[in-house]
């Protein structure tokens, strides 16, 4: 289905830039920009598949994933391996919080343009201690890693640079991203044209938020959204909770999307998004019910392809 509205937009596209060309004549036409490529459908089985790795690795560490705690370096290990294959340019920056090392990972894709004009998006991996921490932020870590892997499987060549960011210890205060904001010089900041964040994308009860932050980002986004025919909505709970703010803080631009916490869906939401009025977005958040069960699929897949569809916009 997707995939056929998709080739009904590029044969649209290719129709009126004929006409274009009929009406400008051959040689104007060669001046027509050609559209940026359509990001591909990413598939939600991946992503399933990977929030099923993350639960696995909560289990064999205690049953979380939390700062300090083994079930967070493993994964990261395995987040690392599958860029790694993909022919990601990986590193591992460590960092001190509370007593122990805390650790992000930073992937550079290495086909584009110059890193002086970057795109970056990330995503928290650690969870509270309570829980696996499969919605908070299994779902946007997973979503993240998979248009990461489509960007490999394209062979993406945009005209920016591309950095993919997994972050520790954000449950303790946005820790890891402030550490990585803080280890670039202010010239480096400056080379980051956007930061686009994504924490919690699969919501149970899913509320479709665009982070209420630079215009031209979230215009990316609605058009996204208003293209599936989903209602969206700023989220005033969102703003400085998670790492968007370290880079927003830095004087960075940044963006992206939500699918809501602990708070209450209202009636008037609950009639666009077909949702329950009156319940938490996510009744499990931050508890030890955020397991794999906790994930809301459709969420899932309409937000990760939505990753994927603001990283060609960006990027290209
Ligand atoms: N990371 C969670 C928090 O900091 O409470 C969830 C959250 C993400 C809340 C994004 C608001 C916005
Ligand atoms: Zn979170």
């Amino acid at each position: 289905m997707i995939r056929k509205e998709k080739r009904r937009i590029l044969l649209v596209a290719s129709a009126s830039t004929a006409l274009a060309a009929s009406l400008l004549g051959a040689g104007a036409a060669q001046a027509v920009k050609p559209e940026a490529a359509a990001a591909p459908d990413i598939s939600v089985d991946s992503v399933q598949k990977d929030l099923k790795e993350l639960q696995s690795v909560a289990e064999a560490n205690g049953g979380n994933r939390a700062h300090g705690e083994p079930g967070f370096k493993a994964s990261i290990d395995f987040i690392k391996k599958k860029l790694d294959a993909a022919g990601f340019k990986t590193k591992v920056q460590e960092f001190d919080h509370g007593g122990t090392t805390g650790y992000n990972l930073v992937a550079d894709w290495p086909k584009g343009g110059s890193a002086d004009n970057t795109v970056m998006v990330g995503s928290h991996l650690d969870s509270v201690s309570d829980g696996a921490g499969i919605n908070d932020n299994g779902s946007g870590s997973a979503g993240v890693l998979e248009v990461a892997l489509a960007v490999a499987k394209e062979k993406l060549e945009p005209s920016k640079h591309l950095r993919f960011a997994w972050w520790g210890a954000e449950e303790e205060g946005l820790v890891g991203s402030q550490s990585y904001v803080q280890s670039l010089s202010q010239d480096e900041v400056k080379k980051i044209n956007t930061y686009l964040n994504f924490d919690m994308i699969a919501s149970p009860n899913a509320g479709y938020f665009v982070y209420d932050d630079d215009a031209a980002v979230q215009k990316v986004f609605k058009d996204y959204y208003k293209s599936k025919d989903i209602t969206t909505a700023t989220s005033p709970e969102v703003q400085g909770r998670s790492d968007h703010a370290s880079f927003k803080d830095a004087g960075v631009t940044v963006g992206g999307t939500f699918s809501g916490a602990g708070e209450t869906m209202t009636e008037e939401q609950a009639k666009q998004w077909n949702g329950k009025a009156g319940e938490p977005y996510d009744s499990c958040y931050h508890s030890e019910c955020d397991d794999i069960s906790n994930i809301n699929e459709k969420a899932l897949d309409v937000n990760t392809d939505g990753i994927a569809h603001a990283v060609w916009e960006l990027s290209s």
